[in-house]
This record gives C-alpha cells, structure tokens and sequence, in this order.
C-alpha cells in the first residue's frame, strides 16, 4: 500500500526516578547536575521529536516508579506530554517493569495525545493523520519477567505500516516470522538492534547512563519511513553526562610529565567529540618500568588525579575524572621465577596456590592474637576465586617490588 512518508521518535528507560551512582566522591559543581540529569535526558529527547516533526512518540517502558520520582517525575511528564500536543505529536506509551499504566496517579490526569498500552493482552491504535491511517500499533505492558509472546502481535492485514510496542526480551526469530515493519522494544539500557532486514527489532536504550557500566554517548531513535514502508533509523545522542572508561600507556622511558602530556591529548580529543556533555572517566594506566612502579606505590597516582581534577574537572562542561586505577596485568618474568633467590621461592609459592585453587590461602592463622576477630580477620578471608586470583596477583607483584634486584620492574635497593 502506497503511503505517505512520516517519522516517529521511539525511546525507553528514562528512570526519572534514579540519580546516576557509581562515584565515590560527588563534586560539589557537579551535585546539581547530576540531581537533574534523567530529567534533563528526557527534556532532550521531547525537544527532539519537536525538532524533528515526528508524527508520534513510542516509550517502551520504564519511564519512571512514581513512588520514588515524587510528584517531579509525574508532573514533568503531564507537562512534555503537554508540548508535545501543542505540536500534534501523539504518544504511544507500553509500560515495563517500574511503570504498569495503573500506577499512574490520578491527580495528573493524562491528556488526550497519550495513549496507553495496557497490561494483560496486545491492544491496537490506528494512528491517522488528516484521516488518513498512516500505521497500525500493536502493544502490551508487562514486567519483563516473562518472554514476549510476539504469537500475539499481527501486522495490519491490508499491509498499513506495523509497530509493535513492548518491554522485554524475545528471540530475533521469533520477532521476525511475525512480520510486524518495527519492533519498538524497551527495557536494555545499551542500545541493540536485534534485526534489521526485512524489518527492524530495535531496543533503543535509555536516554541517559546511570553507572560506569553504562559507557558511552546514549540517546532515541528517530525512525523514518518512506512511500514503500521501508524503515530508517538514526540515532539521536540526549545524554547530559557521558561515562567513558579510558586507558592509558606508559613505557619505560616515560617520566610524570610525559604521562601528564598524554592525559591531556586525550581528555581534549574527548571533549572535542563530546563538546556539551558532562564527562565522567575513569582511567586505567597500563604498561611498565619505573614511573609505573611509581604509581603501582599509591602516592603519584593520587597526585595524578588531583592534577586531572583540578585542571580539567571545574569547568563547564566538567571532565570529571572519576578514578584513576593501575593495571595489573603484567606478567611474572619465567627467569625471576626459576631463581635460587628468596623472591624466586617466594614466586613459586605463590604461583603453587595461583595453581592449586582447591588449597586454601589460611592467611588467617598469620593474624596476631588481638585481630582474630576484627575486620582485619574479615578482610583475609578470600572465599571466591576472581578475589584469590587478584590477591595473590597483587602479592606476586609486592613481591617482586620488595624483594627484586636492579633487573626487575620496581627494584628498589636500600
Ligand atoms: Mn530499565
């Protein structure tokens, strides 16, 4: 059926209720941005369908727990769904896991632009414009806690443009043998497309990172479809903040100042690919030789990013660097290992339980009298692996600091 063209702005998981966490230490310059970023997320991704003319707006779940958003969170949205109206912008709404439609609240009574999915069973809306149907929208709520049943959702039977609308995960196949033209999904924080011809499944992510997990620039999806009914997405960044985790290379040669330098090329070339977003980073050092020695001890590593802060952090937009870790990754050398020194037996025996997993450490009859009890009798009980494996790495490398000639890495002599 020949069609006029149109687009729609499809986007999930705004959590207008949760804060971003994951940083120890909370600047104060940045307290406020970060109290405002869902919403501000949100705002961008309103003004973007305005901006772009989109017919209507898909949210697929998760849009806020009213419980904890306060009345913000629904009074925000009375009045975005308010704006978009004024421009004719329709709102298609499936609600996931924090938001069933019954939650709500009555004292903001939704306007007549907003239409809701249901939980329960699949309804349709047949979205028209100057009467004239322009798409079919099939849709539920529902939790996620349960596969789509995509057995439910039919495309229009006289080939009118097909969405359907949900919170969730299915197999791609399982989607597509449906035949619906768009799979508007909700619920995946990433942004994942799970097929994209014939037809789209699309989960478009949260407009907004939350945790160090959540890298990257997020944003919507606007969807354009042509005479044909085929389907074009692009993507649309909205993020106020932007979680990026970064690493650095020293080498042997390098001094403090070298690292200093490379830092800053690199926080720049962010910046310049970023220029209005908050930057959050968290940098990993890698490499070897004395400076990384130096490091691995504590004392420049803080030093570093206090510099990193202070010269990058206070502006606006801010370069925030939210920690700054040492790799440690490198390798014991096989010669340090077979020597006849008390490192090379102190290497071995630490490469006996680094082997021998089944071995317990026993770090534990190694506490004076006084701590048997006291946290530090809590910290040395290592009981899963991914912990022992980093501990008795981090002891190969104290060893090696400590008890190493010249040759080795961190050889300090007295
Ligand atoms: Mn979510």
């Amino acid at each position: 059926m020949p069609n006029r063209p149109f687009r729609f702005l499809h986007s999930s998981d705004f959590h207008l209720e949760s804060v971003p966490y994951g940083l120890a230490e909370v600047p104060d310059h940045l307290r406020d941005t970060l109290i405002d970023t869902a919403y501000r997320a949100a705002q961008r991704v309103f003004d973007t369908a305005i901006n772009e003319h989109v017919s209507f707006v898909i949210l697929s779940g998760d849009i806020l727990n009213n419980h904890q958003a306060g009345l913000r969170g629904p009074a925000f949205l009375a009045q975005q769904f308010a704006r978009l109206a004024e421009h004719h912008i329709t709102v298609f709404w499936a609600g996931g896991r924090i938001d069933p439609p019954e939650a709500w609240p009555a004292a903001f009574p939704l306007p007549d632009n907003v239409k809701i999915f249901p939980g329960g069973r699949v309804t349709e809306f047949v979205y028209h414009e100057e009467d004239m149907p322009l798409a079919r929208l099939v849709g539920i709520s529902g939790d996620g806690a349960s596969k789509l049943n995509a057995g439910d959702f039919s495309p229009d039977p006289a080939g009118l443009f097909s969405i359907g609308v949900a919170y969730g995960t299915a197999d791609a196949a399982a989607l597509q043998v449906r035949g619906m033209h768009y799979w508007a999904l909700g619920g995946q924080h990433a942004r994942t497309t799970l097929y994209s011809s014939p037809g789209i499944a699309h989960d478009c992510g949260t407009p907004q990172g939350r945790d160090p997990d959540e890298r990257g620039p997020h944003g919507c999806t606007i969807v354009g479809v042509d005479e044909a009914g085929r389907s074009r997405m692009s993507f649309s960044t909205t993020s106020v903040l932007e979680w990026l985790s970064e690493t650095i290379v020293v080498d042997t040669s390098m001094r403090r100042e070298n690292v200093e330098h490379l830092l800053t090329e690199r926080i720049r070339a962010l910046a310049a690919r970023s220029p209005q977003t908050n930057l959050l980073i968290s940098w990993s050092i890698a490499g070897s030789g004395p400076l990384f020695s130096e490091l691995r001890r504590g004392k420049l590593r803080a030093e570093l990013l206090d510099w990193l802060r202070i010269e990058f952090g206070l502006g606006s937009p801010s370069l925030w660097s939210v920690a700054l870790e040492i790799e440690s990754q490198s390798a014991v050398p096989a010669a340090m290992l077979e020597q006849q020194t008390i490192l090379g037996d102190f290497l071995r025996a630490v490469r006996h339980f680094e082997t021998h997993t089944d071995e317990p450490l026993d770090l534990q009859s190694l506490l004076a009298e006084a701590h048997i009890s006291g946290v530090l009798a809590q910290a040395t009980a290592i009981d899963d692996l991914p912990t022992r494996k980093r501990v008795l790495h981090e002891a190969a490398m104290l060893g090696m600091e400590l008890l190493g000639g010249d040759s080795t890495d961190g050889g300090r002599h007295a």
